[in-house]
């Protein structure tokens, strides 16, 4: 009989006991979305042939080897009847990577494959890569566009922490074998949050991005760009503008940053981004939702002036606490999985419809940017109210 390492059926144990876990609906619900009981995949997600040599001779002790820090910010797509998931996974070491989970239902059952994405390289490696959307392009291809960091070489010597962020391209046919492009060219600073459009616009790819003067400092720059690529295999941004910008005093005011690719409906493209305001506690990300035109991507023709998720009370905490962020959801016969993860930390499901999040993008109080004018919203509300309360 095979020798187990030491706490072996107890790491299998307690592992399918997460796995198998059901996820059901929480009774909170304010009609827009439904939020669910369990975040859908942890650190504790991670296999343990990830983790542990399972050999007993060279692990006597039985002792974690790799350590799996945080599971977050992950990219979605349905294939081939699966939910499928490129998670953001941090490990002990600082380093992100992505991994593919798979889900029967997208709401529960999440199990990373055997082995983490071997991400190929440009001539410049990527010193971290994160947060990668999935797109399923109209030209047969399936992108994946994250984002890699470098250390700045223009840092003065002595400066460890500055960095360059661009976005890497690649693409795949089957999510396993992995086609690296360059790196996104673009005339304006670093980006992060780079999308793709997953139609061609007058023949060219279109691509969201956020561009930003430094790694942290966004500058003057910032706010949703849309810019166009000829070729993907030469993948160079032109006429770059800024279609969604910062505003002061919104929960976009310091960064705007789109999530995943858009839906779209037949009332436009329904777009899913974060906005990150400074408070005295430190930054808060929260999501909103917007449209834009069917005839022109660049125009935004609803934009309520509220979020649409902010973290709850357990979303808070973890190691970049007050963040949500998402990069990945799915839209399936008018039913819509959101995918996004809370405070850098785990990834969780909500679930609405289209015809839900159209109605409330055009319904909810477009923005408007004083106290006045949200209180007249409510005032408005309250006299066509009348006689129902
Ligand atoms: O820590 C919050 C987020 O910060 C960055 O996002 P952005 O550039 O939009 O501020 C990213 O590192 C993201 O992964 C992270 O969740």
């Amino acid at each position: 009989m095979k020798k187990n390492i030491p706490g072996y059926d107890q790491l299998i144990e307690n592992y399918h006991h997460l796995i198998n876990q059901p996820n059901l609906p929480r009774e909170e619900n304010n009609g827009v979305y439904q939020r669910y009981q369990h975040p859908i995949i942890t650190a504790q997600h991670a296999p343990i042939h990830w983790k542990y040599d399972l050999n007993p001779a060279t692990n006597p002790l039985g002792l974690e080897r790799i350590g799996i820090n945080s599971t977050f910010n992950p990219g979605a797509i349905k294939f081939e009847g699966k939910y499928l998931l490129a998670v953001r996974v941090e490990g002990n070491d600082r380093k992100s990577f992505f991994a593919i989970a798979e889900s029967p239902n997208g709401i529960d059952k999440f199990e990373f494959w055997d082995q983490p994405i071997q991400l190929p390289q440009t001539e410049e490696p990527d010193t971290n890569v994160y947060d990668m959307r999935l797109i399923q392009h109209e030209d047969g291809w399936i992108y994946g566009i994250f984002c890699t960091e470098r250390k700045d070489p223009n840092a003065p010597e002595g400066d460890t922490s500055s960095a360059v962020a661009n976005a890497g391209i690649v693409r795949t046919k089957d999510l396993k074998q992995w086609e690296r492009l360059p790196d996104l060219i673009s005339h304006s600073g670093q980006q992060r949050n780079v999308v793709l459009h997953p139609e061609f616009v007058n023949g060219q790819y279109a691509v969201y991005t956020r561009p930003q003067d430094g790694f942290i400092n966004v500058g003057s720059g910032g706010g949703i760009g849309l810019g166009f690529i000829d070729h993907m295999e030469n993948p160079e941004v032109k006429n770059e503008k800024i279609i969604n910008q910062k505003v002061y005093h919104t929960i976009y005011e310091l960064k705007n940053g789109l999530g995943p690719a858009p839906i779209k409906t037949n009332e436009g493209w329904l777009h899913l981004a974060h906005g990150v305001r400074n408070t005295a506690g430190g930054l808060r990300y929260t999501l909103y939702l917007f449209m834009t035109s069917l005839e022109d991507i660049g125009k935004v023709i609803y934009q309520p002036s509220g979020y649409f998720m902010a973290p709850n009370d357990e979303e808070t905490v973890g190691d970049v606490p007050n963040v949500l962020f998402a990069n990945g959801w799915i839209e399936e016969e008018g039913k819509v999985f959101i995918y996004y993860a809370s405070s850098d930390t785990r990834c969780h499901v909500a679930t609405s419809s289209v015809e839900k999040l159209v109605d409330f993008v055009k319904n909810s109080p477009q923005k408007d940017f004083t106290s006045a004018a949200s209180v007249n919203s409510i005032v408005q509300l309250v006299h066509n109210n009348k006689g129902r309360y």
